[in-house]
């Protein structure tokens, strides 16, 4: 019997999903949660890490996996001030370490986090999905105030984000991959001595927007990243909705090839249809309702012996719900149940 790590993703007090309630979800071990008070590029306190852990136990939870630690955009852009932001990051991760934690998910995508082009979209059963529309997307302006975007740091003034969009002029896909590089070198080391694993979450979508570049995108990119530090602490998180929505990418044999490699330790899992080129909508998690194979996902996990964390990812909003979009209780939950009735499956065979 091969136990899965199920967990939540938890957005701390303010998230109107109770730790009650997630520890009411059948088959669930954990949170993956993160101190959110601190901008980017700051240390985290030890007693709000610790405070995260003691309510998560309080429910029977683990808190053994972050999502995410910010990189900040000096450390992706190159800039000589890099030094100072890594040096705090590996001090995050030294923190955490002791804390208990065992994998951190982040990302390397300039400026911008995931992307969608509306966030309620209205499913015919009155359900809403969070969906993606390239030619809506490509028709904002990234400067604009008015923008959507249920990644993105809404911090930035626009001045800030007209000059950090400049700076990112200096920086093609060699560059980033060159940062990505360099940052890697100085944090793996400090993941060796504390036992924590990187799990760096694919580009979302996984192309270019703006003109900004992304590179974790796909097979020979993702082996390409996994090279850059040839250490089982340099990992991924295999979001296979991230992934799945470039018809090239068969994340079944992704999750076969790395997984055996014993490079995923997280996975993101979700269902997505693809309704176009470079369209998508976001659906329930099961195999019927979009383009990802579910079952054949879990079964390439199990097969390569997954051992690490894995969690349902964005649901719909159902049952009149409202909240965080893609992060509400009822679809995530009916998810998890989902997916741990695969996973029981895959134990029978
Ligand atoms: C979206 C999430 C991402 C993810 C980050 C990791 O729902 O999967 O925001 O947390 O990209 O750094």
């Amino acid at each position: 019997m091969k136990d899965l790590k199920m967990t939540f993703r938890w957005y701390g007090e303010n998230d109107p999903v109770s730790l009650e309630y997630i520890s009411q979800i059948p088959g669930m071990t954990g949170i993956v949660s993160a101190v959110y008070d601190v901008p980017v590029g700051k240390v985290w306190s030890n007693e709000s890490i610790a405070k995260i852990k003691q309510q998560a136990n309080a429910h029977g939870l683990a808190f053994e996996v972050v999502e995410s630690v910010p990189v900040h955009e000096d450390i992706k852009l190159g800039k000589p001030s890099r030094d100072e932001y890594i040096e705090v990051y590996c001090e995050n991760i030294r923190r955490l370490g002791a804390a208990g934690v065992k994998c951190i998910c982040y990302n390397f995508m300039p400026v911008f986090d995931w992307l969608r082009s509306n966030l309620a979209y209205k499913n015919s059963d009155g359900s809403t999905s969070l969906i993606y529309r390239d030619a809506e997307v490509l028709a904002l302006d990234p400067n604009e105030k008015k923008l959507s975007l249920p990644g993105w740091d809404e911090s930035y003034t626009q001045e800030q984000m007209k000059s950090l969009l400049d700076d990112y002029k200096l920086v093609d896909e060699e560059k980033l991959w060159e940062n990505l590089g360099y940052f890697l070198n100085k944090i793996i080391p400090v993941c060796e001595e504390c036992g924590v694993n990187m799990a760096i979450h694919p580009d979302d979508p996984p192309w270019g927007i703006f003109g900004l570049p992304r590179i974790i995108t796909n097979t020979q990119n993702l082996e390409r990243f996994l090279k850059l530090v040839d250490s089982k602490r340099n990992g991924l998180t295999l979001c296979t909705g991230s992934l799945g929505v470039a018809p090239d990418n068969d994340v079944v044999e992704m999750i076969r090839r790395f997984g055996s490699m014993g490079r995923i330790h997280f996975l993101h899992v979700r269902n997505i249809k693809i309704t176009g080129e470079r369209d998508f909508n976001e659906t329930a998690h099961m195999s019927k309702y979009g383009s990802l194979d579910m079952y054949r996902i879990m079964e390439a996990a199990y097969d390569s012996g997954f051992d690490g964390y894995i969690r349902p990812d964005h649901g719909r909003m159902i049952w009149g719900e409202t909240g965080k979009p893609g992060y509400g209780l009822y679809d995530r939950a009916l998810g998890a149940a989902y997916l741990g009735g695969i996973w029981e499956s895959l134990n029978k065979k």
